[in-house]
């Protein structure tokens, strides 16, 4: 049991996550959703950093090697953050674990991750279920603050916590097809997404990986993923912007 209170907790979150207007984050009640490796903890702390609108925009027709720096740029930013937070909770005895943004290539978790494209954790849910924020027909996460220009990652704890947001079980994409008809992929279906609409039920992850290849390639001439254009589309992030 952790020696910290929530609201303990959420000042060291905050204190880590500056300027504040580039996040946002939340608490998750976890309870029955983590796979038997992260049997210890029972709620998430999931924190979103807001993608720069200028490359976003740029990226309407395929991605840049600026949107390929800058996503590599928040994964850095993102990972050293959660590596600050998890510092000083557990100096303060609250037992935690970060989850990175992405998954590394070639690590040992990489090889069973290629067989489905499922990780162990999907910040996704985490981020549903702190109640930032739905997951749009394009299997993006779409929050209510920065739709969904903004990079991921969570941080797992053992003690409960309160949700301050209620969790949110279904899409709020409505009628809107906009990132499904610009995927090059046709990856998406148009099915809305709600918690018992399985990814691959709306959403083929193949052809979305293939089609960043594909992209990467073209860019590259080496073998990186990368796409954005379902990101950029969304009208939610452009609204904003
Ligand atoms: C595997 C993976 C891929 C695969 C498969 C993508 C996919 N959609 O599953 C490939 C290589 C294709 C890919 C591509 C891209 N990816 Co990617 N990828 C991941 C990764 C590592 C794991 C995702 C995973 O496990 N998927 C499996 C399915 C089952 O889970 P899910 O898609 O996350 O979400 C489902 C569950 O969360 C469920 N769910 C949600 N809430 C709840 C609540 C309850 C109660 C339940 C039961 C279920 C549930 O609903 C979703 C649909 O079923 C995550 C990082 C991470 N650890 O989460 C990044 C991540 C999803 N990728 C991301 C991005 C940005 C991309 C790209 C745009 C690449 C790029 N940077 O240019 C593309 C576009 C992808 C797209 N449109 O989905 C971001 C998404 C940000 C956002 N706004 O949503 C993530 C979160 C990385 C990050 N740190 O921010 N990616």
């Amino acid at each position: 049991m952790g020696s910290l209170s929530q609201t303990d907790i959420e000042q060291i979150v905050k204190k880590h996550l500056l300027p504040s207007n580039h996040f946002i984050y939340g608490f998750a009640d976890l309870r029955g959703l983590l796979i038997p490796e992260f049997r210890e903890f029972s709620s998430g702390i999931s924190i979103g950093k807001k993608l720069d609108d200028t490359i976003l925009d740029s990226i309407e027709h395929g991605p840049t090697r600026e949107y390929y720096e800058h996503y590599r740029e928040m994964n850095l930013a993102l990972e050293q953050i959660i590596d600050a937070i998890c510092r000083d909770l557990r100096k303060n005895k609250v037992n935690c674990i970060k989850v990175s943004p992405t998954v590394v290539m070639n690590s040992k978790e990489f090889k069973p991750y290629l067989k489905d494209l499922r990780y162990k954790l999907s910040h996704k849910m985490v981020a549903t279920r702190a109640g930032l924020g739905w997951i749009g027909k394009t299997d993006l996460f779409v929050s209510k603050t920065f739709g969904p220009r903004l990079r991921l990652a969570s941080i797992l704890i053992e003690q409960n916590s309160n949700p301050g947001n209620r969790p949110i079980d279904k899409s709020r994409c409505g009628t809107c097809d906009v990132c499904a008809d610009k995927c090059p992929a046709h990856a998406a279906n148009g099915r809305l997404w709600d918690i018992h609409t399985d990814r691959d039920l709306f959403f083929d992850a193949q052809k979305c990986r293939e089609q960043c290849g594909r992209f990467g390639m073209d860019l590259f001439k080496k073998e990186i993923r990368i796409c954005g254009i379902c990101v950029s589309a969304c009208p939610l992030g452009r609204i904003r912007s």
